[in-house]
């Protein structure tokens, strides 16, 4: 087989990427090592930054995001028995950001390919980039227990944190920064009502919880828990109690319970790989850095790395320049460690650190207290989390 990019992994970051290309007559094939049942069975970011809906709407993929999207122009942030706004869009001139699940632009992405010429591999085995470090790269796989190789121009590894792109790599030519966080997010969806409008996150003595949502009638709850928590050990029932301890008595009050579609413990984890790109192959997504789910940044990275990287490719192939796909890793290495400092310090800013001292505790407080009481502190704040423009 022949193409000019080659992608592994059919995450958002690898289906959003083919759009593009296919959208700018680009040839791509992506190869999934999971069926698309699978893909589209793992929950995850629900916040998307109005630059990742723009890329959805210029590719005329957001039909539905622009019906069941859910726009929020502020969220909360819950301490010491009180609850705070920030103005988002106040704050930034008008940013705002959209509640919509990954699922859905996973979902809408695979629609769309589907209806496309674009080949999609799914259940692929064995799958590796080779020759990558010279002209004439390829990616190779089974199938079926068949053996194929794609021959192409470029290599794009869109394959997760796990994946194999960044691991094919030699160990002299990547660099790797990494934090690991003392504690994980138990995570909870189910068929009710969200507890507000707007998203509310609480540093509470407990641990840190977040009510977030899916639709009006979908929502999404976190809480702080071990790195080694296991979900079996949490009832439902449980859960709810731990929310409503977490929040002031108004709020807790208004907490619909049901049962949990969805439970699952995930780590916490800054990571960055440095460059994003080796020789012909270039990391974007997951692949190449990892956030911590709390500034809602991981997704919003992928199609920021995507835009970048989709931009480079035509200016390639229409304008027969290399500057953009050069300059690739530096631009969304800068855009990345901006969001692993907004997540790390929201983190730090929202969650239970058993090691704190009581001293550490009152800065804590008072930290949260400059970010809710005064508006310059508030309006970088939401410019990090609206996303700056690309
Ligand atoms: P993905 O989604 O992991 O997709 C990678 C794909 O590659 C496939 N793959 C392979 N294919 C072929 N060969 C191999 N050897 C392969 N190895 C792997 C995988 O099967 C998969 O289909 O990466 P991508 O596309 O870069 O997307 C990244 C996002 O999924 C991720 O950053 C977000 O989900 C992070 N995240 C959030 N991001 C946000 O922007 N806003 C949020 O509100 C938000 N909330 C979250 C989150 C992540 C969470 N978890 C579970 C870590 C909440 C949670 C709880
Ligand atoms: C989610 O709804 O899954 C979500 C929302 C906001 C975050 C993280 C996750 O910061």
């Amino acid at each position: 087989m022949l193409t000019q990019v080659a992608i592994i992994g059919a995450g958002p970051a690898g289906l959003l990427l083919g759009a593009h290309l296919s959208a700018t007559g680009i040839d791509n094939v992506i190869i999934e090592k999971q069926s698309a049942d699978y893909v589209l069975s793992r929950i995850r970011a629900g916040v998307l930054e109005s630059g990742t809906v723009q890329q959805l709407r210029t590719l005329g993929l957001a039909a539905r995001i622009d019906v069941e999207g859910l726009v929020h122009g502020g969220l909360e942030i819950a301490f010491d028995g009180r609850r705070r706004r920030i103005d988002l869009g106040a704050r930034t001139g008008g940013r705002k950001v959209t509640v919509y699940g990954q699922t859905e632009v996973t979902r809408d992405l695979m629609g769309a390919r589907k209806n496309s010429n674009a080949l999609t591999i799914y259940d692929a085995d064995v799958v590796l980039p080779v020759d990558f470090d010279g002209q004439t790269p390829k990616v190779q796989f089974k199938k079926n227990g068949q053996q194929y190789e794609i021959q192409c121009d470029f290599i794009v590894g869109t394959d997760g944190y796990h994946g194999i792109c960044r691991a094919s790599v030699p160990s002299k030519s990547i660099q790797e920064f990494e934090r690991i966080f003392p504690f994980a997010w138990l995570g909870v969806l189910a068929d009710v009502p969200p507890v507000s409008d707007e998203l509310i996150y609480v540093n509470h003595e407990r641990g840190f919880a977040l009510c977030s949502m899916r639709s009006p009638t979908r929502s999404r709850y976190y809480l702080q828990c071990a790195v080694d928590e296991n979900s079996n050990a949490w009832s439902i029932n449980r859960f709810w109690d731990e929310i409503r301890t977490r929040l002031d008595a108004e709020a807790a009050a208004r907490v619909t319970t049901g049962p949990a579609l969805e439970m699952s413990v995930a780590p916490l984890r800054s990571f960055v790989a440095e460059p994003l790109r080796f020789g012909r192959m270039f990391l974007a997504g997951d692949a190449g850095h990892i956030v911590p789910p709390t500034g809602a940044k991981g997704l919003n990275l992928a199609a920021s790395d995507v835009y970048y990287l989709a931009g480079a490719l035509r200016e390639f192939y229409e304008e027969k320049s290399s500057a953009g796909l050069d300059a690739y890793s530096g631009k969304a290495l800068t855009r990345v460690w901006q969001a692993v400092r907004f997540s790390s310090e929201l983190t730090a800013l929202t969650h239970r650190n058993d090691k704190a001292s009581p001293f550490d505790r009152r800065i804590q407080l008072a930290e949260l207290a400059r970010l809710t009481d005064n508006l310059s502190v508030q309006t970088a704040f939401a410019e990090s989390y609206t996303g700056p423009p690309y």
